[in-house]
């Protein structure tokens, strides 16, 4: 349906008044003009929260993001953002080859789990070629293995209230006057049941390496890279992401980037 697709873009450029144009500054600015409640923030925030109630309308719940064949893995995935984490704790758990790594699901379960990387290279895998896009404006297309979110959180039992899924990291991403800031993000529970939404352990079919956020790294193809966190480590099912950080649901959404950043 190449035809739909391009209206789509179109109609989503006119329905996010110009902001996307804003936002291809990059992964790595630094922009202050995007701190929370400077003026141009809290327009790219009407704009964003209008876009994604469009794409959510145009693509439907279930779309699929392309898939894409052997072939077409051209290059080695491009790292990006924190790439190599100085942080003592993950130093720690690398220099084990992360034996002692654990995936703790907590929050609005019934069932908290603390889970192992055999654990979730055990349970049922999804292997997908997908096409990464960063809003710096480049694109990488890789092979990603991975746990189905939605089996974990089965596992887990979401309570009726939990209505987002939080992503703790182990990277520090800045050095605060109030401290580390570790990257962190949100989806919803839509978008975690997605059946391309996977934790993924595996890249073009080797380990996920470190500077693509060994030893577990989030895959939601529909939205852009810096929706994807690495090095999770804690997964922390919430009614609301208000309390976390900036309160806007992630580290670049704490900058302006768009909560829903969809593709
Ligand atoms: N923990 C963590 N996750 C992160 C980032 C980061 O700096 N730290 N950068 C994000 C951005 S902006 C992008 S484009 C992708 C990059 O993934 P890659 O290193 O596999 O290319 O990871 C995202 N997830
Ligand atoms: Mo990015």
């Amino acid at each position: 349906m190449p035809k739909l697709s391009i209206n789509r873009r179109k109609f989503l450029t006119a329905a996010g008044l110009g902001a996307s144009g804003i936002m291809l500054s990059g992964c790595d600015v630094f922009d202050s003009q995007l701190r929370v409640g400077a003026p141009l923030r809290n327009f790219l925030e009407g704009a964003n929260d209008l876009t994604w109630r469009v794409q959510r309308l145009l693509a439907g719940r279930d779309a699929l993001a392309q898939e894409f064949t052997e072939a077409d893995i051209r290059q080695p995935m491009r790292p990006n953002g924190i790439t190599a984490p100085d942080d003592g704790f993950y130093k720690g758990l690398m220099a084990n080859d992360f034996n002692d790594w654990r995936l703790e699901v907590t929050g609005l379960v019934e069932k908290p789990l603390s889970l192992t990387r055999d654990q979730l290279v055990t349970m049922p895998s999804r292997t997908q070629i997908t096409r990464h896009d960063c809003v710096e404006g480049w694109s990488c297309i890789a092979k990603w293995t991975g746990t189905p979110l939605s089996l974990i959180l089965d596992e887990a039992v979401v309570k009726p209230e939990a209505r987002y899924v939080m992503f703790h990291c182990l990277d520090t991403i800045d050095r605060g006057l109030a401290g580390d800031i570790k990257y962190y993000g949100s989806i919803d529970l839509i978008d975690a049941r997605h059946p391309q939404t996977i934790l993924a352990y595996g890249l073009n079919g080797k380990p996920l390496p470190v500077e693509n956020g060994a030893p577990l790294r989030v895959r939601v193809e529909r939205q852009l890279g810096y929706k994807m966190p690495k090095y999770v480590h804690k997964i922390e099912l919430v009614s609301s992401f208000s309390t976390f950080g900036g309160g806007r649901g992630g580290y670049w959404e704490d900058y302006g980037y768009d909560w829903y950043g969809g593709i």
